[in-house]
């Protein structure tokens, strides 16, 4: 009878119970309930970490927080039923009997709330926290998900997994990021869920009481975040997790790749196709096949006879070279790597000491483990290996890890930073981790420059070491959607670098597929085209002379935009929010950004609505939010929260620029790496209020704006002053720039006042922007324009001071 009542217990839920004992320290509370530990601490007034476990000690993730515990000013209320735990931010109210928690905002706004009877439990080693579902709750976030934006109504599972062609509603993917944000009543709070084990989030699917995050083992250990908006709650968790950092210019650029180019003169051509075509572009990738057998650290000798002189000439040409990197090693003791690898002891290896073999390219693989120190460390030393070659940047693929049969066993060890333990706990970590040792692996060889990584799997915190790209899409109008969609819930995430591959990896594009897929991604942090083995050609010239024009088009705009793009990107490493805002951050009460038909809408830059359309539509619904906003290609402009109807000719991507905003744009060029004509052009926007742009330069490739070496300025906007005020430059890098030349949308100015001169506006009676003749949108001759270059008085130096232009 005992046996049986056991056997049962086991196998039934089991909540927290009451809590028995508690005590208050400088960073918090901590006690026991009939069945946990548990422990609430600070880390800053808008970030709250609740710890809960059946055992003495927790076990906490260590790869992903970079934050800690702050002693910061709280207060604790206490009565018979709860204690209540109380920053600036949030008030925690801890329920007594049982033990469950209630986040509320420091007015009394409940934020979040656990279910009364079930609050933290467990189901064997399964731990879980159930919470009430608020009023009309939506849910957006967790990193690199399909499906709507708003997630209500959907569970999904964090298991890095290689899916080739995955489908638009397919899950889990490559890379988990445990972080959501839910929004209610005006509120919204986040959750990070800092567990690496397989987790579920559950947002209300197959059940009208709860929503509930699960995870196969470990302890409930969460961060909870309130602030007042989205974009306060996202920087809250980048300062957490950590940020990007500024990525090399070159990378903001054109991507081109391809499974794969061979050999060398075929890459070669390649690029000289850009540029005779007249098509900028930065980075050839070298895919799988440049390899000797598939193994990484090598290259094919036939195939690429000369590396370093095919890497020097193709730099020669403004091009920088990213090559794969794979983790599995060929298990083959004449190949060095293996060899060293295994009398190291840097694989993944069974509980009894043999090392794990799994198969992928190169056949029987040894992994190593990069969730130890000594394995990234030698893992970078390898990489000199590549450096020697002149090799600029890393693409590591297949880090989920993947491996034929995609069923890595779970009893297998990894170190973990000493804590050994299994597959279950490590997997989601492991593509991080290799990510970090490529990182590493770039600063230790060259510790100058400003590393490049492309990681394909990876956890919270991977904006730290990498950029993401969202794997094997296919060609199709509906994946085309759905990464946009993809892009702006890494960019909810955390993860501000982020694209998609442009034209689609599994299958063949069409001609306007591709043409509309190379205009929206113009308007993505990561722009890289790529494609599958044995399909057709699928470079920008590939699909035609129209489309070739299109794509032109669009990748000159681009780069026409990287001063504006490169600020966004200063901007996104300081504050932690996204490059591809969706539209849920700075509208989140805003149904309508919800809706299917506008759920891929996103603002670019701080400046920019995109509103991306399938290439087969020839017109488009376009949601404009509160605001004012001007159609790139005509300037019409049309005031927020209306829904219009665009026009969608394959040549012109419904794009609208907010009024208010500063574009800043340079003369044409083929890549990054080419000089400008020196004249910044800066588009102002006419808005009833004040608009401010931070304009950020530096020399793009080193470290030297770590220390000063940047230039960086205000420029503000009152229009009811009709000021126009450049306040002077920070910073010791003296700007690429050495004129200005000033261009107004949405406001007829005869003249200017600079330094007591008066100076009259250029081509006065210019009719311009009147139809959607020719592709120019931004053009230099604006009516009306100024060139500030033309005042005496302007010199370089006198650039980086302050001035301001009174407009008449
Ligand atoms: O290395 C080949 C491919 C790569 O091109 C792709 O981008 C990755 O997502 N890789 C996957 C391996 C297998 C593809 C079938």
């Amino acid at each position: 009878m005992t046996e049986v009542t056991n056997k049962r217990k086991g196998k039934q839920n089991l909540a927290i119970g009451e809590v028995q004992s508690w005590e208050k320290s400088e960073i918090g509370i901590s006690g026991k309930t009939s069945e946990a530990n548990f422990s609430i601490t600070l880390y800053e007034v808008h970030t709250i970490r609740i710890q809960v476990s059946k055992d003495d000690d927790f076990s906490p993730n260590p790869y992903s927080v970079i934050g800690s515990p702050k002693k910061l000013d709280f207060t604790v209320v206490e009565n018979d039923k709860f204690i209540s735990l109380e920053t600036s931010k949030i008030h925690v109210q801890i329920n007594l009997s049982p033990f469950g928690l209630t986040f509320l905002s420091p007015d009394g706004m409940v934020l979040n709330q656990d279910d009364p009877a079930f609050a933290v439990s467990w189901l064997g080693t399964e731990v879980s926290n159930y919470k009430k579902v608020q009023k009309k709750e939506r849910f957006i976030g967790l990193g690199e998900k399909t499906g709507n934006l708003d997630r209500a109504g959907r569970a999904y599972t964090n298991w890095n997994t290689d899916y080739f062609a995955y489908g638009v509603n397919d899950d889990p993917l490559y890379m988990s990021i445990p972080f959501y944000i839910g929004l209610h009543n005006n509120l919204a709070y986040g959750i990070f869920f800092d567990n690496s084990h397989k987790t579920v989030f559950n947002f209300g699917a197959s059940n009208n009481r709860f929503v509930y995050y699960s995870a196969e083992d470990g302890d409930l250990d969460y961060y909870f975040f309130h602030d007042s908006t989205v974009s306060g709650i996202i920087s809250a968790y980048t300062t957490l997790t950590g940020r990007m950092e500024m990525p090399p210019l070159w990378s903001l650029g054109f991507q081109q790749c391809r499974y794969s180019y061979y050999p060398d003169s075929e890459v070669m051509t390649l690029a000289n196709t850009f540029r005779e075509k007249n098509m900028p572009a930065d980075v050839i990738y070298l895919d799988i096949h440049h390899m000797e057998k598939y193994k990484v650290f090598t290259f094919d000798g036939e195939k690429f006879p000369n590396p370093k002189a095919m890497v020097s000439s193709l730099k020669e040409k403004g091009f920088k070279v990213v090559v794969i990197m794979d983790p599995g090693i060929k298990s083959d003791q004449d190949y060095l790597p293996y060899a060293e690898g295994r009398e190291k002891g840097l694989f993944v290896e069974y509980p009894d000491g043999e090392i794990y073999e799994g198969q992928v390219w190169p056949g029987w693989c040894a992994f190593p483990d990069f969730t130890k120190t000594e394995t990234r460390a030698w893992w970078a030393e390898k990489m000199a290996f590549y450096q020697e070659i002149g090799v600029d940047g890393y693409w590591t693929d297949m880090n989920e890890p993947a491996s034929w049969g995609q069923f890595t066993p779970n009893l297998l060890n990894f170190h973990y930073e000493g804590e050994e333990v299994s597959h279950r706990k490590a997997r989601n970590i492991y593509g991080l981790q290799m990510a970090r040792a490529a990182m590493e692996g770039s600063l230790l060889h060259n510790p100058e420059e400003r590393p490049f990584v492309l990681s394909r799997s990876g956890f919270s915190g991977i904006q730290r070491f990498a950029a993401a790209w969202t794997g094997d899409n296919v060609a199709s109008e509906e994946h085309m959607m759905a990464g946009i969609r993809l892009v702006n819930s890494l960019g909810l995430s955390g993860v501000s670098f982020a694209g998609y591959d442009v034209g689609g990896f599994c299958g063949e594009s069409s001609k306007s597929l591709f043409a509309r897929w190379m205009s929206i991604a113009t308007f993505a942090p990561l722009y890289r085209a790529h494609s599958m083995i044995n399909s057709n050609d699928a470079e920008p010239w590939s699909f035609g002379e129209e489309v070739e024009e299109i794509s032109r088009n669009y990748m000159k705009l681009r780069y026409r935009l990287l001063p504006t793009l490169y600020s966004g990107f200063y901007k996104s490493t300081v504050d932690g929010l996204p490059i591809a805002r969706s539209l849920a951050i700075d509208f989140p009460h805003d149904p309508l950004v919800y809706e299917t038909a506008y759920q891929n809408q996103y603002i670019f830059c701080d400046k920019f609505l995109i509103a991306p359309v399938e290439s087969t539509k020839e017109i488009a619904k376009v949601y404009l939010p509160e605001g004012e906003w001007y159609y790139l290609f005509n300037d019409q402009k049309y005031s927020g929260n209306q829904v219009i109807y665009v026009d969608t000719p394959l040549n012109y991507l419904p794009v609208f620029v907010k009024a208010g905003s500063v574009l800043a744009l340079q003369s044409d060029v083929s890549h990054t790496g080419e000089k400008h004509d020196g004249i910044l052009r800066l588009h102002f926007y006419n808005s009833k209020g004040k608009a401010q742009y931070l304009h950020y330069e530096d020399d793009g490739h080193s470290m030297a704006y770590k220390n000063g070496g940047f230039f960086k300025r205000e420029i503000e906007w009152t229009s009811t002053g009709e000021m126009l005020h450049f306040r002077k430059s920070e910073g010791q890098f003296a700007s690429a720039f050495h004129s200005i030349k000033l261009l107004f949308h949405g406001l007829d100015i005869k003249k200017i006042k600079f330094a007591g001169e008066l100076i009259t506006t250029k081509k006065e009676n210019m009719a311009f922007l009147d139809k959607l003749s020719e592709f120019d949108p931004l053009p230099d001759q604006l009516h009306p324009y100024f060139d500030i270059e033309e005042i005496q008085s302007v010199t370089i130096d006198h650039l980086a001071e302050a001035f301001s232009i009174e407009l008449q």
